[in-house]
């Protein structure tokens, strides 16, 4: 079969530049192009987001391939986007099969299914074993599990598929598919690697865990180092990302990758994301010991300097844990980024600024500073369901166009739409002042030698 994957785009890229700020690859979507490769398929991945492709020419790259299928993610905020691109293309070539995944069909199977039409088959949670399964079933999704389709114009959701338990037993990664992987960034050639699902804390904000479940399911760090290995064999890199919501969760675990690491002779340094109540337990000597096995960066979700809105967000932090956490890294020579947010509800400007004033203090060497979103399917929608209702919350979400701010950065402008809704004690405008304040702050002229160092992740 001929088979095309389509990484949603952000914006249209035909109405708007795509500014100069690099993506992650689509990891989800790779693994199921590793798969369907190896099922002896004809497969190609188009990733409309990094190439900063239009609506037109993703579809016209996506046809040119005569696919027999094309599968496409759905989140949220690119839902309508997606939506275009699956209903040309269903009206240019009816017979080619659609089928999307990913955390929007996940949390919204029905409503997607409703709401698309075209949509022909729809992956619940993991796509490994379901895409096998269908393949197999020749695309006759009767009783597989993990899916919802249409039959008669009823809508039919099979069984859940459980998550899968051993995440070794998928093939590594073929990278081949990727445009963007491995990058160049300050001199380094690097790799973003998940080594795990799942994550078992509860921030209200977050739909993670909708996708990936609440239990932590990890590669064995021997496939891990595996997959290091190849890379540095086919391409040299020198440094890796984690990606995994939580890298720095178990002690043993990290200081095994530094061993395997070291038995294997492989020089790699790398950067991983983590919470400050684990970094500030685990202490000091953990941090030294984890530097001399080449972590090189900490990424932490600070989210708030006030423990009111720490608290209503289920994160589970304290600002002293940042402050500990940050401040071992300082002392150890681990480079730090944070995240902060804005706006969440019942937050006040006061609140706000301790935020800022907290982000301040801590001065890490990057910080990221966003407004709050309320995904579909997380506790902080449903508790604003009540007052807006999903009707105003979806077109909240679903924004056709993206209004970036004009904040001094351009790497950050795609996470800052301009909004017109606040969940907070803040109106639009104080909002998007507030966001203006902090980058203004953290970054005073936007200067060059900054933003040359943010060539780095945007978006998780
Ligand atoms: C890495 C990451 C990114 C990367 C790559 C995104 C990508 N396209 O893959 C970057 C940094 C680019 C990114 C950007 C954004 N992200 Co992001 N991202 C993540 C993160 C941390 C991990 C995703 C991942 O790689 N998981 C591992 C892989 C193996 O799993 P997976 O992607 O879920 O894919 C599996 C299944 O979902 C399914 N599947 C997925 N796609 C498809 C497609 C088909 C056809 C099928 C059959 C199955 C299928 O099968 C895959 C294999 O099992 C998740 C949080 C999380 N832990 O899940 C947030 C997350 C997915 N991101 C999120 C969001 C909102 C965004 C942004 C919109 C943020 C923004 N700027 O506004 C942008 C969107 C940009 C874009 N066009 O993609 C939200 C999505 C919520 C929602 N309801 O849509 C999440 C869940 C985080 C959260 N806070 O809730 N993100």
């Amino acid at each position: 079969m001929n088979i095309v994957f389509i990484n949603s785009p952000l914006q249209d890229y035909g109405k708007t530049q795509k500014k100069d700020y690099y993506t992650t690859p689509p990891l989800g979507l790779g693994h199921l192009a590793t798969i369907s490769k190896n099922l002896g398929n004809n497969v190609n991945l188009i990733d409309a987001e990094a190439k900063g492709l239009s609506l037109e020419q993703t579809i016209f790259k996506a046809l040119s391939y005569n696919p027999d299928l094309v599968g496409i993610n759905l989140l949220t905020p690119t839902f309508e986007l997606s939506k275009q691109i699956i209903q040309d293309l269903k009206k240019n070539k009816p017979k080619t099969k659609i089928i999307v995944g990913g955390p929007h069909a996940t949390i919204n199977p029905e409503q997607s299914l409703k709401q698309i039409p075209e949509i022909d088959i729809l992956v619940r949670k993991e796509g490994e074993l379901t895409l096998t399964e269908l393949f197999n079933n020749n695309l006759n999704p009767f009783l597989i599990k993990g899916i919802s389709y249409r039959k008669k114009n009823k809508i039919i959701h099979n069984q859940d598929r459980k998550l899968i338990q051993n995440l070794d037993s998928l093939p590594l990664l073929d990278r081949s598919f990727f445009v963007n992987d491995p990058y160049q960034e300050n001199g380094n050639l690097k790799s973003v690697i998940m080594g795990s699902r799942g994550y078992p804390y509860t921030c209200s904000f977050c739909s993670a865990p909708l996708t990936s479940g609440r239990k932590i399911r990890t590669r064995s760090i021997e496939n891990i180092v595996d997959e290091i290995e190849v890379l540095k064999q086919e391409h040299n890199i020198d440094s890796v990302h984690f990606l995994d919501n939580d890298f720095i969760y178990n002690k043993s675990r990290i200081l095994n990758l530094g061993e395997e690491l070291r038995a294997r002779n492989l020089n790699i340094n790398w950067r991983a994301l983590a919470r400050v109540d684990i970094t500030a337990r685990f202490g000091i000597d953990f941090l030294k010991r984890i530097k001399q096995d080449g972590c090189y960066q900490l990424v932490f979700g600070v989210e708030s300097g006030n423990q009111r809105i720490l608290n209503l967000m289920n994160k589970g932090t304290t600002p002293e844990q940042a402050r500990q956490a940050i401040q071992y890294c300082k002392e150890v020579g681990i480079k730090t980024k944070a995240y902060y947010m804005f706006g969440f509800p019942t937050e006040t400007l006061e609140e706000m600024n301790q935020t800022l004033n907290l982000a301040k203090e801590l001065n890490t060497d990057t910080a990221c500073f966003v407004l709050v979103k309320a995904y579909p399917g997380t506790e902080m929608y449903n508790s604003l369901l009540k007052k807006y209702g999903d009707k105003q919350l979806q077109a909240y979400n679903h924004l056709q166009e993206q209004v970036p701010l004009d904040i001094p950065n351009q790497n950050f402008d795609k996470y800052h739409i301009s909004n017109d809704l606040s969940f907070c004690k803040a109106t639009p405008e104080q909002l998007n002042n507030m966001l203006r304040k902090a980058y203004n702050m953290y970054y005073p002229n936007g200067d060059k030698k900054e933003t040359q160092n943010k060539m780095e992740l945007v978006g998780v």
